[in-house]
């Protein structure tokens, strides 16, 4: 799902999605470990429930009776399901919320403002994502951002990162990311934040 505007985006034609594209539904292109286990934790839970959709239609369709048996399936069988996907849940939850050694630390504060309005947007630049000063942070390293907020709550979210950590005032949050590889990846406060 690639769109006009983001081939435009870079000097060189990308296939690469970095930012949200029109009527967009999967996740963005993957550009960190974290947010590689977060995609692999949604495909595989969404196996299981397409799986349970499936079994469970054909069963009630044929035995829609009550009976012992299947009253003993269909209640042991969900706790079973809610175990497998729990498991593999918290051990992402618990590692993405780690943060080893790092390289760089990045302290974001977050402020009330406006976006770019349209008619000032630059040949390239995307409506509602572009900002005047782009936060450059190198790749391969260990980066931490360290996030509070001066005014209301925030939220600092980089989809192709697998970010998201609320911006609280007087209140300090970290979360890190290691990013795979360069390109421009963008984000947007995720808090109902306006004035
Ligand atoms: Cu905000």
């Amino acid at each position: 799902m690639c769109s006009n505007y983001l081939v435009r985006l870079n000097s060189t034609p990308s296939i690469l999605l970095d930012a949200p594209a029109p009527w967009q539904i999967g996740f963005q292109d993957v550009a960190s470990p974290g947010f590689e286990g977060i995609v692999s934790l949604h495909d595989s839970i969404m196996f299981y429930l397409i799986l349970i959709l499936v079994t469970k239609s054909g069963i009630v369709y044929k035995y829609l009776n009550h009976g012992t048996l299947i009253e003993l399936i269909w209640t042991i069988s969900p706790a079973l399901v809610l175990i497998a996907i729990a498991f593999p849940s918290f051990k992402l939850l618990y590692t993405l919320d780690e943060v080893i050694d790092p390289a760089l630390t990045v302290k974001v504060t977050g402020h009330q403002c406006y976006m770019v309005p349209e008619s000032d947007l630059e040949e390239g630049q995307l409506r509602l994502l572009d900002v005047d000063n782009r936060l450059m942070v190198p790749v391969n390293t260990h980066i931490r951002f360290i996030v509070t907020s001066t005014d209301v709550l925030h939220d600092f979210a980089v989809p192709s990162l697998g970010i998201k950590i609320d911006a609280t005032p007087g209140r300090l949050n970290q979360t890190s990311a290691l990013i795979e590889r360069t390109g421009v990846f963008y984000g947007q406060c995720s808090e109902l934040c306006g004035v």
